[in-house]
């Protein structure tokens, strides 16, 4: 065996029944991991290959050597560690021999076996992540947002100084990559820390033909009524957050809450068009029209520090859920079922004819995202997500000079998915003006889509340039909102915000792209 990561800048190899000694001193602060693998290529070349069709270790790192991980964590002197440390792994078989079976773990369990974690209000959570998997993933946190302290790999690792501290809640981790993040509970109930990717989280998944594609054998296997944390598995942490000793209920605010309805529809197949699910926004007192929904959801528009009630209307046949992914709001209403709440109250599925009132007063400004948390990939992939636009107290979303851009997935039935942009594999030319500033917002909600780049290029075959203003809804310092070149990972799970100056007229195009598989799609941006 070739094993890594013992602070040798090379693997040492090891022969069977041999042993061999490691003699370091703990140098650099940081997150690091030791592994063993039947061959000498690191875990980022594993990665790389496995995501093609030529993979010519056998079964050997993919499957019962992917245990082989071990954390090594070197703290400051002196210091009590109070920090929690996650492994992932992904252990799979039948890659050259049918049938394939992925098992995702945290820690050497997968949900519901992982451990349940437990924290106070006003505790500080301290934790190293450690995807030592042949996959990426992207961790999100439900109900709070993070800072991420530290991202790096086996052997190195980058401590963020201060002003260059990211702050998410959505994490994307390559293979063989940590981060370490810091995050306080302020509000009590059950919360998630998840992978967004569908083919990590949904028990319909845990069986794919491919690493890579989402293809589930059969979506409908395992729905479980009533609670969709049983249709869960893989990479899920369940959190509880108890009140601690100086927590009190804030004062409810005296304010109406303003009043939406978000019904859930379905819109049947016809000869030339699918079955879809869509959502559609309704202002108080509005009335429902027979209009089929748009495609994606259009833009929930909130305001910072109003309080709103969103009653969800479910005219599916189905149950299903909404999450309001980044914002932070009561547990309850976090969209969970079976999980959200705490053991007085947890949160009911929407029965089809039921309803289910939301309420929350955003934070922050910034965009977030609501989509079903129903874990069934066809809610999802038929059209059950949308934007949400949370503006400051006084400012109106212009959708002349905001203009959002939501890459997700169209799955017709279990065999091929489509990536979309806004809703379109071949989405609509926009119209910019020349000395107009723009803001742009791109969310990735496509089930699957870990990878994403999204890049603006003008006449060149360079990018463009764009000033980042945002990461999931949280407002870069100036520090951190600088120009830089047009192109950016963004993660399922992920928003990102970007201040956009076209400098001369002409065609421009936003290019959305995967790193390793060829799917890719333009949209045509004309600026006069
Ligand atoms: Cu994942």
């Amino acid at each position: 065996m070739f094993v890594r990561g013992l602070q040798t800048p090379e693997p040492v190899q090891i022969a069977a029944g041999g042993s061999a000694e490691f003699r370091s001193t703990a140098n650099s602060l940081g997150t690091y991991y030791y592994s063993a693998r039947s061959t000498k290529m690191s875990l980022t070349e594993l990665g790389a290959l496995s995501i093609v069709d030529d993979l010519p270790m056998g079964e050997g790192p993919f499957g019962i050597e992917s245990q082989l991980e071990g954390a090594f964590i070197v703290d400051p002197p002196g210091t009590v560690a109070a920090d929690r440390i996650f492994v992932i792994t992904n252990w799979m078989s039948g890659i050259l021999a049918p049938p394939f079976r992925e098992v995702l773990a945290i820690n050497g369990k997968a949900w519901p076996y992982t451990e349940r974690l437990s924290y106070r209000t006003g505790d500080s959570a301290h934790w190293h992540v450690l995807n030592t998997s042949l996959s990426d993933h992207a961790m999100h946190l439900h109900g709070f947002h993070f800072q991420v302290n530290s991202i790096g790999d086996q052997d190195r690792d980058q401590i963020y100084p201060p002003d260059q501290v990211p702050h998410a809640v959505t994490q994307h981790l390559d293979p063989g990559t940590t981060a370490s993040i810091t995050w306080t509970p302020t509000r009590p109930g059950n919360w998630l820390f998840h992978c967004h990717m569908t083919g990590h989280m949904v028990s319909s998944e845990t069986v794919l033909t491919s690493a890579n594609s989402g293809t589930a054998t059969d979506p409908h296997a395992s729905h479980a009524p009533g609670d969709s944390g049983g249709m869960m598995a893989g990479l899920v942490l369940g959190i509880t957050v108890t009140p601690g000793s100086q927590y009190s209920v804030a004062t409810p605010s005296t304010a109406k809450p303003r009043q939406l309805r978000l019904l859930v529809k379905e819109t049947p197949a016809t000869r030339f068009s699918l079955a879809r699910m869509g959502y559609q926004i309704l202002e108080e007192n509005a009335k429902e029209t027979s209009n089929p929904p748009p495609y994606p959801g259009a833009p929930l528009v909130l305001t910072r520090g109003e309080p709103v009630e969103i009653t969800v209307v479910n005219q599916l046949k189905e149950q299903t859920a909404v999450h309001w992914h980044g914002i932070e709001l009561e547990s309850y209403y976090d969209g969970v079922p079976g999980w959200g709440g705490d053991s007085a109250q947890v949160t009911p599925p929407i029965l089809p004819g039921g309803t289910f009132v939301a309420r929350m007063t955003p934070p922050r400004a910034g965009t977030f995202i609501y989509h079903t948390h129903w874990h069934d990939v066809a809610q999802l992939t038929s059209g059950l997500y949308g934007p949400i636009i949370v503006v400051e107290p006084g400012q109106k979303f212009d959708p002349d000079v905001d203009k959002v851009f939501i890459i997700g997935r169209r799955c017709p039935d279990e065999g091929e998915t489509t990536l979309l942009l806004n809703g379109s594999p071949q989405p609509q030319a926009v119209a910019l003006k020349l000395g107009t500033k723009y803001r742009l917002r791109f969310i990735n909600i496509g089930s699957n889509d870990s990878d994403a780049i999204v890049s603006v290029f003008g006449d060149g075959a360079k990018p463009v340039a764009w000033r980042a203003v945002a990461k999931d809804g949280w407002t870069l310092p100036a520090a951190q909102a600088v120009m830089r070149p047009a192109t950016q990972l963004v993660t399922v799970g992920e928003t990102y915000d970007f201040e956009f100056l076209p400098d001369h007229a002409g065609e421009y195009t936003i290019k959305v792209g995967m790193r390793f598989v060829k799917i890719s799609l333009s949209q045509s941006v004309t600026v006069r």
